[in-house]
């Protein structure tokens, strides 16, 4: 399989860390993604032009990093990081959608910067953003999930903070502890979040 993606990629991140947790990287080769490259075979993959794309060994495309999950945990023989527990399987992908809204929002931050010129920044946005940063963040702390469990709401969780401890758009370790807490018991845990730290 070949998974597009840029190394840095939080998005990209989920699938690496879900692939390396289950003994899956071995079939899959990475390839580096551009999404500004108008000419990177990216928005042949999805035309949406957005990274991770997973291309199956029969050359089926699969994104985006949800779906990848969802198959990955499919292609591991199922229940191992998308429970078959409905209950469970209902709270595992509600916290994968609350990290991935902050991975969104956090980037959105990001891509201000990185696509508008300066004098065009506009800073009410940029705050309506970083709430739903702030504002997930609390809600992540005030309910943190068990460490040990290794699901795709766990591991949504995991990337979102190593995103935004590379990125700084929120001082979290500094207002949440319980957060803190979480991710050094996660990472103890989970060889492959530490295994999958972007070299940057
Ligand atoms: N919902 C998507 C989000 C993916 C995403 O936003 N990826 C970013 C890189 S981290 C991207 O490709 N951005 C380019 C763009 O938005 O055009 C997923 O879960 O895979």
């Amino acid at each position: 399989m070949i998974l597009r993606t840029s190394i840095t990629s939080p998005f990209g991140r989920k699938v690496r860390l879900a692939a390396t947790h289950l003994g899956l990287m071995g079939r899959i080769m990475l390839e580096h993604a551009e999404a500004t490259d108008p000419n990177d075979i990216l928005r042949k993959d999805n035309p949406l032009g957005k990274m991770p794309v997973l291309t199956l060994e029969d050359g089926r495309k699969v994104y985006d990093s949800r779906v990848i999950l969802e198959c990955l945990d499919h292609l591991a023989g199922g229940d191992r990081i998308l429970p078959a527990d409905w209950d469970q399987r209902l709270a595992a992908m509600t916290l994968q959608a609350l990290a991935d809204g902050i991975m969104d929002a956090a980037i959105l931050i990001v891509y201000e910067g990185r696509h508008r010129p300066a004098e065009l920044h506009h800073k009410p946005w940029l705050d309506y953003q970083l709430g739903k940063v702030e504002r997930g963040l609390a809600a992540l702390a005030a309910h943190p999930p068990h460490p040990e469990q290794v699901n795709v709401g766990t591991i949504a969780t995991a990337c979102a903070l190593g995103y935004i401890d590379w990125r700084k758009q929120s001082d979290w370790r500094k207002h949440h502890p319980a957060l803190v807490q979480w991710l050094n018991a996660f990472r103890a845990a989970t060889p492959a979040f530490d295994a999958t730290i972007p070299p940057v």
